[in-house]
């Protein structure tokens, strides 16, 4: 079933050069962005998006880790393409990310780990529209 989800490239891969790498394995897993945005988060879009860790202890350091530079905001269509997101970020911590994952080859540590991708379909449907309000979310 095709779906999209949302994906950010975090400021740590940006400031690494690693945009044109991340999106050419978007597109070798068939997930085809249909939506691009390139911009620096403010605190409050940070605290916004992640409103969800509010009460985690990192939350603070996460949003400031966030805005501290460009990020890029990709919607990507294709089949399965919430699971398969995933499956092609690896594990939150990339040093327990799967080897061939865009977190072990891009991410530093559990705080700064290159990417973000929406995890079901209702958290895609919401971060969707948080950052292109203007997209038409019917399939
Ligand atoms: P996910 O990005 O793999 O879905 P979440 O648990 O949703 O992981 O956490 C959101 C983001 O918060 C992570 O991608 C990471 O940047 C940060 N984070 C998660 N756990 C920790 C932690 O234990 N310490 C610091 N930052 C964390
Ligand atoms: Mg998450």
């Amino acid at each position: 079933m095709s779906e999209r989800t949302l994906a950010i490239i975090k400021p740590d891969a940006v400031k690494k050069h690693a945009i044109g790498d991340i999106i050419a394995r978007y597109e070798k897993a068939s997930l085809k962005p249909v939506a691009i945005r390139m911009m620096q988060f403010s605190m409050s879009t940070a605290e916004g998006f992640y409103a969800v860790h509010k009460a985690r202890p990192f939350f603070q350091s996460l949003c400031s880790f966030m805005s501290s530079g460009p990020s890029v905001v990709l919607v990507l269509q294709g089949d399965n393409a919430i699971k398969k997101n995933r499956e092609l970020m690896g594990a939150t911590d990339p040093a327990k990310a799967e080897p061939g994952t865009i977190r072990k080859a891009h991410g530093t540590n559990i705080e700064f780990n290159a990417v973000h991708g929406s995890d079901s379909p209702e958290t895609a449907k919401f971060e969707i529209a948080y950052f292109f309000p203007e997209m038409d979310l019917a399939e």
